[in-house]
């Protein structure tokens, strides 16, 4: 007679305990949505910009340096010294086009983040602009 009386005491214990971390799921995912920082590089990344700012060589099939720095709202310049074109191909974001031999593309980049690029016609070559 007394063992279902502390059964179900264990059960109401276990229920409450249940409903604490069920509250706790739901506001985990809250922050992060609400975070500012878009992750769309789409939105971030402007392609032939008109600017001056961080400089990157694409040079004997790579960029230099591969992991370039600036700051929220700077521009980077590629100036690409092969005579092969390239591109240059954000990850997750826009196409810049083509870079001729001797040509040069500039891109601004509005938000804080880490973008990966890569040439598009050589797979091997791949960048990442650092901005904040
Ligand atoms: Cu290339």
């Amino acid at each position: 007679m007394r063992l279902p009386v502390t059964f179900g005491a264990i059960l109401a214990l276990a229920l409450v305990g249940g409903c604490g971390g069920g509250s706790a799921s739901p506001t985990s995912p809250g922050p992060s949505a609400a975070g500012p920082t878009p992750t769309n590089a789409a939105l971030s990344i402007v392609c032939n910009a008109s600017g001056s700012g961080t400089a990157v060589a694409i040079a004997n099939f790579a960029f230099n340096p591969a992991s370039a720095n600036v700051a929220a709202n700077g521009f980077v310049t590629w100036n690409n010294s092969d005579s092969t074109t390239h591109t240059v191909t954000f990850d997750n974001g826009p196409d810049c086009g083509s870079v001729s031999g001797g040509g040069t593309t500039t891109a601004q980049f509005a938000a804080a983040g880490s973008y990966a690029y890569h040439c598009r016609i050589h797979p091997s070559m791949k960048g990442t602009i650092v901005v904040g």
